[in-house]
């Protein structure tokens, strides 16, 4: 059988890791695409370099053209520019959302059975335009975001319990930005309340909540306190990782629930609109979304985050994408 193929558009910071890590766990050959000459391509031999080493034999490839990207199975696109310390991921719209448009009709004419795991921020709008320019059916274009977020929160669960990462269990919806709602009340450590827990150790529900309120403002600072340290860009291992984790899920038809960026269709009350919600990725990409019941409270935060993606995506429209 015929290895698989996944093409990442976009050789930065998130593409250079992305290529190490499909390649150490021997999930698909890799094509890196990017604009700038030779970039992937030494990005690639470097890569390959290592191979004796770490013990991979799929094949990299580096590419300026998208006639590269054919007959791939899943496209990765973190093509467009990253943050700078004091910028929101909104202010890159006008600038990435021109470089999406040109992504999204390379991949169209040179991919186009491809599923589409995208990257590039601001994530709900880029999501949408490449749907939009596409065409693509929705169940195979998905956004990452959830998975990120999600592993951020739940690093800080782990840490302030003193227990293993692996064993929290933690999801953070909706939209990929300032409102984006960690899941306070169904966070666990293998099923047990994460509140709980927090009262436990305090011994007082007041503290309990101040504790857990401030791991939720961490969760969505999250972005921006890699991009003030980092001062020249944003996260890129954590990225690379959620996304390769999407790719593995959906290579090996694993029906993973992960929270990722997909097309609701009157879920959650929402219609044609992605957002951030627990999915099931398999082989064919977006199979399903699970719906949470959320109090009334999750609720609120939810549509308010929906809204801040509904004006997102009129904003880019108004700019004529
Ligand atoms: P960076 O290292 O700048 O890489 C972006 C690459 O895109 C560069 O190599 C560019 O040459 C390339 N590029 C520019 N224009 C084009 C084009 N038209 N076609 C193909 N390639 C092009 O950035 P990065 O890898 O650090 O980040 C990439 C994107 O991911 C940015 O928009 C970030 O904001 C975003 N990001 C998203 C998350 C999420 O969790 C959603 C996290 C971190 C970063």
């Amino acid at each position: 059988m015929a290895r698989k193929k996944i093409s990442l558009i976009g050789g930065g910071q998130i593409g250079g890791v992305l290529a190490q890590l499909i390649a150490l766990r021997k999930l698909a050959d890799v094509v890196l695409f990017d604009i700038v000459e030779d970039m992937p391509q030494g990005k690639t031999l470097d890569i390959i370099e290592a191979s004796r080493i770490d013990g991979f034999d799929v094949k990299l490839t580096g590419v300026n053209s998208y006639e590269g990207i054919k007959d791939s199975d899943i496209v990765i696109v973190t093509a467009g520019l990253p943050r700078k310390p004091g910028m929101s991921r909104d202010d890159l719209l006008v600038t990435n959302a021109k470089i999406m448009n040109s992504v999204a009709q390379g991949v169209k004419e040179f991919a186009p059975n491809a599923i589409a795991i995208i990257i590039s921020n601001p994530l709900d709008a880029m999501v949408t335009l490449f749907q939009k320019v596409t065409g693509f059916p929705h169940n195979r274009v998905i956004g990452q975001a959830g998975v990120l977020d999600s592993s951020r929160f739940s690093s800080f669960i782990a840490w302030e319990l003193g227990v293993s990462v692996k064993d929290v269990n933690a999801m953070v919806l909706g939209g990929h930005g300032d409102t984006m709602v960690p899941l306070v009340r169904y966070a666990n450590v293998n099923g047990l309340p994460v509140m709980e827990q927090l009262e436990k150790k305090y011994n007082s529900a007041e503290k309990a909540k101040e504790v857990m309120d401030a791991m939720v403002k961490r969760t969505k600072d999250a972005g921006g306190e890699v991009v003030k340290l980092l001062k020249t860009g944003s996260a890129f291992y954590s990225p690379a990782s959620a996304a390769t984790a999407m790719a593995e899920a959906i290579l090996g038809d694993q029906k993973r629930v992960l929270p990722s960026c997909v097309y609701l269709n009157g879920e959650y009350g929402v219609k044609g609109y992605f957002v951030g919600v627990p999915a099931v990725l398999g082989a064919n990409g977006c199979e399903r979304v699970l719906e949470v019941s959320l109090n009334e409270e999750e609720k609120s935060a939810f549509d308010k985050s929906v809204n801040a993606v509904v004006s997102l995506v009129a904003d880019m429209e108004r700019l004529g994408f």
